[in-house]
């Protein structure tokens, strides 16, 4: 066990980033499935370059109409991406760099620059064993799943088998039944629940039902919902009241923490679907007050706004049934994952769970992670050489503690 002198700081940095290395983590927001999941798995390179990031990022160059893009097949977006990102200019971008870093990371040369021979690479890997390999590399020990039932290309995989592999976890999706009830309702009727579009007594005992069974179904860990910056609580909204009389009595049942994501504006440019959601700053209160008025419900937020970073932290400070992760989506660059890991450890301490990837193909495990590592480590190291500065010297057995609560322990412990 190294043991550390005032000043020490070479030795700190070694200590904090083999300790962060090394870490097993858990990724507690993703989009990825197991190979299991009837062709849910996105992977290999042709998916790598199809992410909706490099997409938004492509058309920027391009005169081409959205719609003849779309209609190309994803081998031929794939080669309009390479080519427009990566050849015809630098790929400086962080998602045009997490391409780079996770080819160099399974082994080979990008400085070749041949897309065909990263082809030939991904066509000889058994996708079993890939995954294998893809969990090794970012050294990922359990990844959360983004569930949601009204999703018909999952839904059947659910009727048909419960998910095995047990480094998928799942997560309820709750964006359908809270964003768009009028759509919900007819699944939900189909499937034996017996709603109608009021939300009257029935119809809230029965999505609580609906709730309860398919936590239990999926053995989901958290529930979860995307929530425009216009997000408002309480409310006389369909939303409001589905969450007040249904998502937060079931958050308290079962003791499964409600998972919200607030300040995605969805589509603004509806042509890039995926690719076509934007961001704006929500209204603070409404975390403050859900979290004051139902402190026996837990809750896991992120913000998509940089403007709304500081004041959650805060809030957070306020209230412990408050759990704060990641630098989601358009935070999820060098710049700002180091600006707000250093507000959160600053002002929460190591109470909080300071990044996921939201990777939606599961090859992105390897970029996103080797990213955010170094700069989480670059923060952390920084923390501890303020506190040797004052001849308070962490041992190493203390950093990796610390390390592990911030890469998942912190996650699961408050999930309990
Ligand atoms: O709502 C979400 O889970 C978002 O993360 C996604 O909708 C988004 O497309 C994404 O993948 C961002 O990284
Ligand atoms: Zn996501």
């Amino acid at each position: 066990m190294a043991e550390l002198r005032p000043g020490d700081s070479t030795t700190i940095r070694d200590l904090v980033w083999k300790a962060v290395d090394e870490v097993q983590i858990t990724d507690i927001h993703t989009h990825i499935y197991p190979h299991t999941f009837d062709g849910l798995l996105l992977w290999g390179i042709d998916d790598l370059l199809t992410y909706h990031y490099l997409i938004a990022e492509t058309m920027r160059y391009l005169e081409m109409g959205y719609e003849h893009f779309w209609a190309l097949p994803k081998r031929a977006q794939a080669e309009l991406v390479w080519r427009t990102l990566f050849i015809e200019r630098s790929p400086v971008s962080e998602a045009c760099r997490g391409v780079l870093t996770t080819l160099e990371k399974l082994g080979l040369d990008v400085s070749k620059r041949d897309l065909e021979a990263y082809r030939r690479f991904f066509a000889e890997q058994k996708v079993d064993e890939y995954v294998d390999k893809v969990f090794e590399l970012s050294r990922v020990k359990t990844v959360v799943m983004t569930n949601d039932p009204f999703d018909d290309a999952e839904l059947g995989y659910w009727s048909k088998s419960r998910q095995q592999d047990e480094r998928f976890r799942a997560a309820l999706r709750l964006d359908a039944l809270l964003n768009s009830w009028h759509t919900a309702v007819p699944k939900l009727q189909e499937w034996g629940y017996n709603v109608g579009f009021d939300i009257n007594s029935q119809t809230v005992s029965e999505v609580r039902r609906f709730l309860v069974e398919w936590l239990n179904q999926i053995n989901a860990v958290y529930m979860a919902v995307s929530l425009p910056p216009s997000f408002a609580f309480p409310e006389g909204s369909t939303r409001g009241q589905l969450i007040s009389e249904c998502v937060l009595p079931t958050a308290r049942e079962t003791c499964k923490p409600f998972a919200m994501m607030i300040g995605v504006k969805k589509l603004t440019n509806p042509a890039l679907r995926l690719a076509g959601d934007s961001v704006g700053k929500a209204n603070i209160d409404v975390v403050e007050y859900l979290c004051a008025n139902y402190p026996d419900v837990k809750f896991l937020v992120t913000m998509l706004s940089r403007e709304n970073q500081h004041e959650l932290c805060v809030v957070a400070r306020k209230f412990r049934n408050l759990h704060v992760f990641g630098c989601w989506w358009f935070l999820n660059n060098p710049s700002l994952v180091d600006e707000i890991t250093r507000m959160r450890l600053e002002l929460l301490g190591l109470s909080m769970t300071p990044q996921h990837s939201d990777a939606r193909v599961l090859d992105q495990l390897i970029y996103k992670w080797a990213h955010s590592r170094r700069i989480i480590a670059d923060v952390l190291t920084d923390k501890y050489v303020d506190l040797a500065a004052t001849g308070w010297l962490p041992t190493e057995q203390e950093i990796r503690r610390d390390v592990a609560a911030l890469f998942g322990e912190n996650f699961w412990r408050f999930v309990g």
